[in-house]
């Protein structure tokens, strides 16, 4: 089990439970994994902290009581370490361990794990619970080790505080991460500066206490809420009402006014206000100019607000749940720098040098995001059957079969991995389905003397057309997105995740049901014989 974030955690509870020896390795000195990370000030997530909750132990889900709707960091690190010990998963897991290479042996049909503490460990299967935004991306910006003040990545935070009174700060990067931090920075800073790229939209959380009769309510009813999740196309917001029809079929005043109600709810089913939002260019664009409004009635300069006014696609890139973020550009101490009108060209020992200034920084913030999907487990050295590797195999991008399997890698899984819905769904959710599909599948080789699994190639190919099928039908591909590896130079542009949960767990079930139709299966003493 590689990772001790939810996915690595679970599948270690489960695995156990189903009679495995486990290993799991850590590369951080504790679990929690994205919420080990990323430390930054106003870090939070984006998904109601009741739903963005493990729903496998009933016992755990009604002692555990969440503070606020929308969950900070620190309270759910403070839930992963619960998870760990209530479940007694901390010693079966090695910290500070990086998995280094993962090399399959064919003759003994097992993988060599070999880790940064120069062991090796031999396992006959291989969890890459990895994460999806765990390797953070830090741009090679010239003069970026020069810089002499404090250089930090959202992603790669401290643990002790950082203190950003009497400072000058620089953010650069107004994804969900930055425009998370620059309202609490902003407050403790003496001045910040904002580069902007991209302006982005953002919803506004409505974050606050999470009342304790409306706990109790989804306390009550917490099968038929997790039941309706994983019957949904996103892996959460089962509660909700359904979309709306088409925004194109009402009237202005209409649209506005079902678009005002969601607004006051806020979060990120915004988007869900109707259901052609991310189908249509003509609904999305009205969307987006709903929002494109409440922009410009917010923040105070029409000049910023021009400048922080998106023009891509809304939703195409992940959109942002804030608390506060356009107001903070109405303060006297907050400036935003628009990179497209004036790059950066270096950053310098005392600050950032753009095309028409150079500006004085004591602190530079990243918030410059991740590689994607694909960045933690292309890092590792891992070769399958044939020796071939991983870099190799996914040069023209990333090729699984269900996101779980990849062809020439037995014995090997992935949760959450490029071509599942993942980043698309409640993380959570996701994740407790795989690692059922997972441990059911172990079960399956074991009860049936099966001693490998690996996803057949032409099995792969079709869900690789099949992803990008379903993502062209999307808006998804109109814009430079993380999605798409657009954010990393070089990368392979291809769209990596799979729109759609509810149906996609219909396919896993029925791949199952099916002797696991897709894969290539292999007999135990098959194994023995090549021995
Ligand atoms: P994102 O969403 O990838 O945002 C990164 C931001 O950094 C984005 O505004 C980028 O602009 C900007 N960026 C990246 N590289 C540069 C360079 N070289 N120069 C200037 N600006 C740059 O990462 P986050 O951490 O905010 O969020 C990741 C996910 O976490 C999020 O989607 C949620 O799912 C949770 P760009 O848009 O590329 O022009």
């Amino acid at each position: 089990m590689v990772g001790a974030g939810f996915a690595g955690l679970y599948a270690l509870f489960r695995l156990r439970e189903a009679g495995w020896e486990v290993q799991g390795f850590e590369a951080g000195g504790g679990v929690g994994g994205t919420w080990y990370w990323n430390r930054y000030p106003g870090a939070r997530c984006d998904v109601a902290s009741v739903e963005y909750s493990f729903s496998f132990s009933e016992e755990l889900e009604q002692e555990w009581v969440w503070t606020e709707r929308y969950a900070p960091q620190a309270e759910i690190l403070r839930y992963l370490d619960h998870v760990a010990d209530r479940f007694d998963l901390r010693p079966l897991i090695r910290f500070d361990t990086r998995v280094e290479s993962a090399v399959f042996d064919a003759a003994s049909g097992g993988w060599d794990v070999r880790t940064s503490d120069g062991e090796v460990t031999r396992a006959r299967f291989v969890v890459m619970a990895t994460g999806c935004l765990s390797t953070a991306n830090l741009p090679d910006i010239p003069g970026r080790d020069s810089f002499e003040g404090e250089l930090l990545h959202t992603g790669r935070w401290p643990h002790d505080p950082v203190d950003f009174a009497g400072r000058r700060v620089g953010v650069i990067g107004t994804g969900s991460s930055g425009i998370q931090a620059i309202p609490v920075i902003a407050e403790e800073a003496a001045e910040l500066v904002v580069f902007q790229r991209t302006p982005n939209y953002s919803v506004p959380a409505h974050n606050g206490p999470l009342p304790t009769d409306e706990l109790a309510k989804v306390k009550a009813r917490y099968r038929d809420l997790r039941e309706k999740n994983r019957r949904s196309m996103v892996g959460f917001a089962g509660w909700a009402p359904a979309p709306g029809g088409s925004a194109v079929a009402l009237s202005n005043d209409e649209r506005d006014e079902a678009l005002e109600e969601r607004w006051a709810d806020g979060g990120l089913w915004f988007l869900s206000a109707f259901n052609d939002v991310l189908f249509n260019e003509q609904s999305n664009e009205l969307v987006a100019d709903f929002v494109r409004r409440k922009i410009r009635a917010v923040v105070a300069d029409p000049a910023v607000a021009d400048k922080l006014t998106p023009t891509q696609v809304i939703g195409c890139k992940r959109m942002c749940v804030d608390s506060g973020y356009f107001e903070t550009f109405n303060r006297p101490d907050v400036r935003l720098v628009d990179l497209r009108e004036t790059p950066i060209e270096a950053i310098t020992p005392t600050g950032v040098r753009t095309t028409a200034e150079d500006i004085a920084l004591d602190t530079l913030v990243f918030a410059t995001g991740f590689d994607a999907m694909t960045g933690t487990l292309m890092r590792i050295d891992i070769r399958g059957r044939t020796g071939i590797s991983l870099q190799e195999s996914w040069e023209a991008g990333p090729r699984t079969y269900l996101g779980l399997g990849v062809p020439g890698f037995p014995n090997l899984f992935i949760v959450t991995g490029p071509g599942s819905p993942s980043v698309l769904t409640n993380m959570v959710t996701s994740i407790e389905h795989h690692v059922e599909w997972i441990s059911d599948c172990l079960a399956h080789l074991r009860s049936e003397g099966y001693a490998t699994i690996e996803a057949a190639e032409p099995a792969a190919d079709e869900w690789v057309a099949y992803v990008n099928s379903v993502a062209g039908i999307t808006l998804y591909t109109t814009c430079n997105s993380w999605y798409l590896g657009a954010n990393i130079p070089g990368k392979p542009r291809v769209f990596m995740p799979l729109f759609g949960f509810a149906p996609y767990v219909d396919t896993c079930a029925s791949v199952a049901a099916d002797g696991y139709r897709g894969f290539t299966l292999t007999e135990a003493d098959v194994q023995e014989a090549r021995q």
